[in-house]
């Protein structure tokens, strides 16, 4: 299948091209290289050193034989999705190419504003572009399950059924976003929902929780195939800034209470359940939405498992609660739907006791690397940020 992944360059985008690309499939990777200039701004680096995306896609060839095709540009041009997609032609999309930070978009007003203009109009003109050109085609879309926030009840995949003054209707089910980027999630669902029931575009909507981990079968290949594992306050996930705090001495930076519950995944997940999806599409006009995650902690729960792990490989770790530089609820009910992915077939990696001492030990190959002073929060979300 001719499958164009839309930010290509990023954390799970590049692994994602290059386990389809294994597959056999035709792929396209499309960046404007935005997270790396964002990197620039905010003085932050990933873990491994990365290797420009040119010469990522040369060095996929020469090591496997196979050809990932490269097109830059910004999702904002429309002029350019549309030549992209007339030249290309894909048959399924991808999309990841969107600014994936809560605390990038809570800095400044500025940067609120630029990450709701770059995630809105980018998938806009994506789904004006497939209305012209591919209606056919099926969107894969990257959004969170953060969209959902922490309600009181159980979560559901997307819609709810609801009961009220006698009548019943399925609705979309209620959003209570916690940031300006999970809010960008939001509005693009339901722009998308409204793309597909007007014009009979089809969709998949995948409701991804936290993802962690370094490596995939693909990025394993070839040092300059390695993906951008961040750690710093404003690019890293919790597990993966667990890991490297444990290995650079310091203390885990839970926020508040750790009560916080939240789905996590694996990457190798991820790529997995993007696979399912292409492989099992929805009809035209069909816009439905997949919880994708594997499994809920606390993140105090993540913080005392790698603690028990690092430990076990020798290192000192302490847990700090530091004062939560983020608007949320640090302890609460939270028991979300995921039962439509391990339908489909997704066989889960869970968080073993391995795999945690395996990404340990991949992150102690590279400590000489980790700056310290990028990892405690500056970024509030109720006041002025720390280093301004
Ligand atoms: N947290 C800590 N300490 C840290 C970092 C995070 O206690 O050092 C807490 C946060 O306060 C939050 C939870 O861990 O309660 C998750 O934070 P996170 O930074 O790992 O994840 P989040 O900001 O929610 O965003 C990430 C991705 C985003 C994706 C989202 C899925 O960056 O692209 O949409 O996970 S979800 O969290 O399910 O909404």
């Amino acid at each position: 299948m001719r499958i164009l992944v839309l930010g290509g360059d990023g954390y799970l985008g590049w692994p994602t091209a290059m386990y389809l690309s294994a597959r056999g499939h035709d792929v396209s990777v499309f960046d404007n290289f935005a997270k790396r200039r964002w990197e620039i701004e905010l003085n932050v680096e990933p873990l491994m050193p990365i290797s420009t995306l040119h010469d990522r896609v040369a060095a996929w060839r020469e090591v496997t034989g196979k050809r990932i095709e490269l097109f830059v540009g910004d999702l904002r041009n429309h002029e350019l999705v549309r030549r992209v997609f007339q030249e290309f032609r894909p048959q399924a999309i991808v999309h990841y190419g969107e600014q994936p930070s809560a605390p990038y978009s809570m800095i400044d007003h500025s940067r609120a504003v630029f990450t709701q203009m770059n995630n809105l109009a980018g998938t806009l003109n994506v789904l004006w572009a497939m209305r012209e050109l591919c209606p056919a085609t099926h969107l894969v879309k990257l959004g969170t399950m953060g969209e959902y926030g922490t309600p009181n009840i159980d979560i559901e995949e997307g819609f709810i059924e609801i009961e009220y003054k006698g009548r019943k209707d399925v609705l979309p089910y209620p959003k209570q976003a916690g940031s300006f980027y999970h809010l960008t999630k939001v509005h693009d669902s339901h722009n998308i929902l409204f793309a597909c029931r007007t014009w009979k575009l089809r969709s998949t909507d995948l409701n991804q929780g936290v993802v962690y981990g370094i490596e995939t079968d693909e990025t394993a290949l070839d040092e300059r195939l390695v993906t951008s594992f961040h750690y710093d306050e404003v690019f890293g996930t919790a597990l993966n800034r667990f890991a490297v705090q444990a290995v650079a001495g310091v203390p885990l930076t839970v926020y508040g209470q750790g009560g916080q519950t939240r789905g996590f995944l694996n990457i190798r997940d991820t790529l997995r359940c993007v696979e399912l999806s292409i492989l099992n599409p929805p009809q035209a006009g069909e816009y439905r939405v997949f919880n994708q995650f594997t499994e809920t902690f606390s993140v105090l729960e993540l913080a005392e498992k790698v603690k028990a792990q690092a430990e076990k490989l020798g290192l000192e770790v302490e847990i700090a609660h530091l004062k939560n530089p983020r608007v949320e609820k640090e302890a609460h009910y939270y028991n979300a739907a995921h039962t439509r992915l391990i339908a489909l077939g997704l066989e889960p990696h869970l968080l073993s006791e391995a795999l945690l001492q395996s990404m340990l030990v991949q992150v102690q190959a590279h400590a000489r690397r980790i700056k310290r002073d990028i990892i405690l929060p500056r970024v509030n979300w109720d006041g002025p940020t720390n280093s301004e």
